[in-house]
């Protein structure tokens, strides 16, 4: 398993999980010098991001891109791939393509989170998973195209409705004409969610593509309650071999969370 850490460039996503903020260069030259694998980016849109001085910066520090997050297109542009207009269920996929491509480019996935949206007013469940399940499909052909997967992520019952468990997310996925989209698993949304934290992965099996490495309290894995022993068991029974990414607020402060997740990632995987 690979480590990551999370950066946010996204003002108006502030008080979120994020473990660095605002610069780039900056947040990478720590995750260097703290051992990380690779950072996972959450940029305010892919025009932001200047595919060759990115990769030319991580590779300056010997940093992978582990995956691009697209929620900047729900909380600074407002769009939802379950929008009831059109029109902006259309600008949504084109938010989510471009940063596919971004994403791409580097070898990364994008992940689709808070861009799934949610049904009510006005838009029924089984409307909101039909156009979930269109534009998710495709985005994965997209992604398919750069030789990378597409990641979903199931949320908490406080930020979505349509899926909160790896479970019901991973049957909905076999669904799909595209089986080119992965799950996102973040511990903190599973520890409010699931029965069972590690029964849910192991169920979730070969579909389990990244990992939010989050506690309880979505600090880092080792300041909450999180049990990690049958989590990192069944990680390893379904073979998982790819990232445990640091999505924790910046507590006490973003480089002490970072170094935290770090003691931790390291504990665990060397156990
Ligand atoms: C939001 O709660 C979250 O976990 C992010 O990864 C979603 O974009
Ligand atoms: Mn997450």
């Amino acid at each position: 398993m690979k480590s990551a850490v999370t950066i946010s460039l996204v003002p108006e996503a502030r008080g979120g999980p994020f473990v660095f903020w605002d610069d780039l260069a900056a947040s990478c030259q720590h995750a260097a010098e703290l051992g990380f694998d690779a950072v996972e980016v959450f940029p305010p849109g892919a025009d932001a991001l200047d595919v060759a001085k990115v990769a030319q910066l991580l590779g300056a520090h010997g940093l992978q891109c582990a995956a691009i997050g697209t929620g900047a297109g729900w909380v600074k542009h407002k769009l939802r791939l379950t929008d009831p207009d059109a029109a902006v269920r259309q600008k949504a996929i084109g938010f989510a393509s471009e940063i596919i491509d971004a994403a791409g480019m580097l070898g990364a996935p994008a992940i689709i989170g808070s861009m799934q949206g949610r049904w009510g007013e006005g838009v029924t469940r089984d409307q909101a998973l039909g156009w979930l399940g269109e534009a998710l499909a495709v985005l994965a052909e997209r992604a398919a195209r750069h030789g990378v997967p597409l990641l979903y992520e199931p949320l908490n019952r406080y930020e979505t409705n349509l899926f909160n468990r790896q479970g019901e997310a991973a049957a909905f996925l076999r669904s799909l004409r595209s089986q080119n989209v992965q799950l996102l698993c973040d511990l903190f949304h599973m520890s409010i969610e699931e029965s069972c934290i590690a029964d849910a992965l192991r169920a979730a099996g070969p579909r389990v593509g990244h990992l939010h490495f989050a506690d309880s309290n979505r600090q880092a894995i080792g300041w909450g309650h999180t049990d990690m022993t049958p989590i990192m068991a069944a990680l390893r029974e379904i073979n998982y071999t790819g990232y445990l990414s640091a999505e924790v607020l910046p507590l006490p402060d973003s480089v002490s969370a970072a170094r935290r997740s770090m003691e931790s990632f390291r504990r665990w995987t060397t156990a």
